[in-house]
């Protein structure tokens, strides 16, 4: 989708791992948008920071680079890309607006499914507890994408199109396979629908094929849970 001759880079961190780097990267291969993709590890003893100081003024990935412009968090990229593709967000103004305002919530929202659940693609996790935060934050979840679905007719949340609010719920989809939550039937199909998208599998590819590993993040996810399975090649192999 970008104008020929115009530079459009993403900078995103590691995919195992990045809830907030898949959202722009999802939508953007779905939108048939064409970019260089460039993964910048995380390195948990700050050897990433200076680089990512780089690239976005937050130090925080993802960021959109187009010809010299920096465009820096999830949210800003995809408004971005919606003024130059109409196609981002539902057409209809009234599933636009719905749309926008469930990716605002999942924007500042869901901590306790972020903390407990935190992504790790190649993970397979049985939870020893489920807070009851994470209950109601699940219960909500459930409810927001059984009513997107029921309203707009599916079969993604807001449109018979992916736009930019399922972009929002992709690294959800990944969270719900990892720790095998438990959601209606409904909301479980949806799931299945966003991970077997072909942008999805990719991804999932790519995160499983990492070579690097974050050691804290990985406690993170073991932190609250027993790990049955890491399906990730084994750290540094080519
Ligand atoms: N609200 C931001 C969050 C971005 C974010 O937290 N990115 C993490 C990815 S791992 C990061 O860059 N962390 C670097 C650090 O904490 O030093 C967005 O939506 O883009």
């Amino acid at each position: 989708m970008a104008a020929s001759g115009v530079h459009v880079r993403l900078y995103i961190a590691n995919q195992n791992s990045t809830s907030w780097s898949l959202r722009p990267w999802v939508l953007m291969k779905q939108r048939g948008h064409s970019f260089e993709e460039i993964v910048v590890p995380f390195e948990r003893d700050g050897g990433h920071v200076a680089a990512y100081r780089a690239l976005s003024p937050t130090g925080r990935l993802p960021a959109l680079h187009v010809d010299g412009v920096v465009i820096w968090d999830s949210l800003a990229i995809v408004e971005y890309l919606a003024e130059r593709d109409p196609e981002v967000w539902p057409q209809e103004p009234v599933a636009r607006a719905w749309a926008r305002s469930a990716a605002a919530e999942m924007h500042s929202g869901f901590a306790a499914l972020r903390s407990v659940c935190s992504m790790s693609c190649g993970h397979r996790v049985r939870l020893r507890a489920h807070p009851q935060a994470l209950e109601a934050d699940i219960a909500r979840l459930d409810e927001l994408w059984r009513d997107g679905l029921g309203r707009f007719g599916g079969p993604f949340l807001a449109d018979e199109r992916f736009t930019a609010v399922d972009a929002f719920f992709a690294p959800v989809a990944f969270r719900l396979q990892t720790y095998g939550l438990r959601v209606s039937p409904s909301a479980l199909e949806y799931c299945r629908r966003l991970l077997a998208l072909p942008s999805m599998q990719a991804w999932y590819s790519a995160a499983l094929a990492e070579p690097w590993r974050d050691e804290e993040h990985d406690a993170d996810t073991a932190r609250h849970g027993e790990v049955e399975a890491d399906l990730r090649a084994p750290p540094g192999s080519p």
